[in-house]
């Protein structure tokens, strides 16, 4: 078997409406929660856009009855639904995604989870230049990850494929952009559907990113479950593994043909290539 019993699996559920639609779950929270646990899955990714709009000691109460870790929380959708980013021009804005970034910190030290940071970051805007871009990047992660080392959290960046963000598209990059940040708790998030579209040799990027992958988001080539396309599991995995990653592999594919289909599957084939 490839799937080691030291990599536990989670699947991503979103806590409010989203636009992002590889967030397999959405919808009543409860309901999902209880499907996920039933299903196989040791933990739930869970992407909040604010953590306002949650109730921390309800998702405890919920997670906890149904057996569930929370890995990782997704922060995305302050992007894809307020428009905050670390690269804005406007500094009202920058300002703000950093203090959103910082408010997740107390949720995912409950949880032991790590932050995501993914399309929270920006993409480089009209009339800025990249070192520009670069330059707020890096001091806005350095700042949310000495704020989290102080409650034993790490944040994870994802490099995003270039349809989606013009920042860290690639791993290579990400590994450049650990070097610059030049802080302990931050580390890199890889996803395979980004990296079947950036990656010359997807299991050369892992090794080269090594001790820093924090986190580990599986779809297949076409944001299906994995299965659903043409990646190959099996060499992925065992590479992931003689990385001597400890952590979590987590499901962010799309409901095809619906979300417990696709849950299913998932599990189905990463335990029994
Ligand atoms: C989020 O984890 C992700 O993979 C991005 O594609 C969000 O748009
Ligand atoms: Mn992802």
């Amino acid at each position: 078997m490839v799937y080691s019993p030291n990599m536990k699996l989670s699947i991503v559920l979103s806590t409010q409406p989203a636009q992002f639609q590889a967030a397999t779950f959405k919808g009543d929270l409860e309901t999902n929660l209880a499907s996920i646990a039933s299903l196989g899955y040791d933990g739930v990714e869970l992407a909040i856009r604010d953590p306002k709009l949650v109730s921390l000691d309800q998702l405890d109460e919920l997670v906890g009855k149904y057996g569930l870790k929370v890995p990782a929380i997704g922060t995305g959708q302050a992007w894809g639904e307020e428009g905050l980013s670390f690269t804005d021009p406007n500094p009202t804005v920058r300002r703000a995604a950093i203090e959103r970034i910082k408010s997740h910190i107390p949720v995912a030290a409950r949880f032991q989870s790590i932050i995501i940071i993914g399309l929270i970051r920006g993409i480089v805007k009209p009339g800025i230049s990249d070192e520009q871009a670069m330059n707020w990047l890096i001091d806005a992660l350095r700042e949310c990850s000495e704020a989290a080392s102080l409650h034993g959290t790490r944040l994870a960046l994802e490099p995003i494929n270039r349809y989606e963000t013009t920042l860290i598209n690639n791993v290579g990059q990400g590994v450049e952009l650990i070097e610059r940040v030049g802080v302990d708790n931050f580390g890199l998030l890889l996803d395979t559907f980004h990296m079947n579209i950036e990656e010359q040799v997807i299991e050369d990027s892992m090794r080269t990113c090594g001790k820093h992958i924090f986190h580990f988001h599986v779809a297949d080539s076409n944001r299906w479950h994995p299965g659903g396309g043409h990646l190959n599991f099996k060499s992925i995995l065992e590479t992931l593994s003689s990385t001597g990653y400890a952590g979590w592999v987590s499901g962010e594919f799309l409901p095809k043909p619906d979300a417990i289909t696709a849950a299913k599957k998932c599990i189905a084939h990463l335990h029994e290539m």
